[in-house]
């Protein structure tokens, strides 16, 4: 569909990281679907996104950064990204990028190969680019680069043009956004807003940001989700201006691979082992339905389960989860031209017990469900609990100095942020609960038994 010619269009791309497959995607959904990792990949979105850009015939493509994996994939990436510039180049269509902090090396010496790349701020500095659209109207993009792969400080304390009171000015940034002890280029909000740009578009954080044209930063998120966590919408952001300055931004869902997560209600089972493939199967093209429209270029859909709700029978869910986890192939289906499958099953679902009831023995269970009502704010009187306000402070001021232990284990470095009190609380009542489980059930066999 080509554009009105009083416009400026720009294909804005955020991170790509050729060079990597997405992970976790079991080896059962190449075989029985005649997929391979590329088709969901990295590669796979550029080559869309090339497409596009020719198909829409916009003015220039904008990259802002961690376009190749590491220094060291360019290997595997220059091939890809070099047919996709030719074809860019044979369609006249100019490429601006910044360097992230994943292709400090690369990018420059990519830029420096190819003739219709036009590489910003090399080497930590800030410098501009001016994209022509049709008829006299241009927009200038104002970019940096990193100049190695941390940078501790602002990129904007120095050197950043102002704006062009000629043309609108947009900016193009690989950055870490109101993250002020982050070692990847830590800039806020407001001194983005201060710098009184049209627009601010940024790489680095894979869960893509609304689009904003009130001069807001945001990011443009991965190109396609890389792992479980980069759920949702993932793909490119169109932008127009028009001669009156007036902005659109429309995000295209280019990405073959989507993820999501779903959490399942499974207390209405009468026969677990009989209900749970086909009540998942089931909820997963629910889902699918609800999705529908922003499905149409999605390959692959991916989901995390979590099984929740309070049941008769924990137990023998646990035995059909088995069965099913051992082989998860039976959870794939295909809806209209995409691929559902499931990376993973997390089982939360309890014991159905009456807790108020056994909150009033006088017991280490009668203890535990006091405590488990307490967390889960319980609205009548919890026999034996005064304040019960006091009680969940107390109990989730313990459960955050554990998890903070927790925090500082290896695997878990680098995560972003602490839990709420909002968090914390229901992480207790869970753990609490299958405590509360066990020795019931305990009891019972010792009951049997005797
Ligand atoms: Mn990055």
């Amino acid at each position: 569909m080509p554009l009105k010619n009083t416009q400026v269009t720009i294909l804005f791309v955020g991170d790509m990281h050729l060079g990597v497959l997405p992970s976790r995607i079991g080896g059962h959904l190449f075989e029985t679907r005649q997929l391979t990792p590329h088709d969901l990949g990295p590669a796979a979105a550029w080559k869309r996104i090339v497409d596009k850009a020719i198909e829409m015939k916009v003015h220039a493509v904008a990259l802002a950064g961690d376009l190749v994996d590491r220094n060291n994939a360019l290997f595997e990436a220059f091939g890809l990204l070099e047919s996709g510039f030719r074809r860019l180049e044979d369609a006249h269509i100019p490429v601006v990028a910044v360097a992230g902090n994943h292709d400090t090396k690369v990018l420059p010496k990519l830029a420096g190969m190819l003739k219709n790349i036009e590489l910003l701020g090399p080497d930590g500095t800030w410098s501009s680019h001016l994209v022509e659209g049709d008829g006299d109207l241009s927009v200038r993009i104002v970019g940096w680069s990193f100049p190695g792969s941390h940078v501790e400080t602002s990129p904007l304390i120095d050197g950043v043009p102002e704006p062009d009171p000629e043309h609108p000015t947009f900016g193009l940034l690989h950055a870490d956004l109101d993250q002020a002890s982050s070692r990847y280029a830590p800039v806020s909000t407001s001194e983005l807003l201060a710098k009184g740009y049209q627009a601010w578009f940024l790489g680095h954080t894979h869960m893509p940001g609304q689009p904003n044209t009130e001069g807001r930063p945001f990011y443009l998120g991965s190109v396609t989700g890389l792992n479980p966590s980069e759920t949702g919408e993932h793909g490119t952001v169109l932008v127009s201006i028009d001669p009156h300055g007036a902005l659109t931004m429309n995000r295209l869902p280019l990405a073959p691979l989507r993820w999501e997560k779903l959490a399942i209600a499974c207390d209405d089972f009468d026969d677990a082992i009989k209900d749970l493939l086909p009540h998942l199967l089931y909820n997963l093209a629910m889902r699918a339905d609800e999705l529908e429209e922003s499905l149409e270029s999605v390959l692959a859909l991916g989901f995390r389960l979590t099984l929740t709700g309070a049941m008769d029978d924990p137990g023998a869910l646990r035995v059909a989860l088995n069965g099913i986890r051992d082989d998860l192939s039976t959870l794939v289906s295909d809806r209209q031209g995409t691929v559902l499958f499931v990376e993973k099953i997390i089982n939360e679902t309890t014991q159905k017990v009456d807790l108020l009831d056994v909150a009033r023995a006088e017991s280490p269970e009668g203890l535990l469900a006091r405590r488990i009502l307490v967390l889960e704010d319980f609205q009548e009187e919890i026999p034996g609990v005064t304040d019960s306000r006091a009680m969940k402070e107390r109990l989730v001021s313990g459960g955050r100095e554990t998890l903070a232990e927790v925090d500082i284990q290896s695997p878990y470095l680098g995560l972003d942020g602490h839990l709420s009190a909002d968090e914390i609380a229901p992480l207790l009542a869970r753990a609490g609960r299958r405590a509360l489980e066990e020795i019931l059930n305990r009891k019972k066999a010792g009951h049997a038994a005797g």
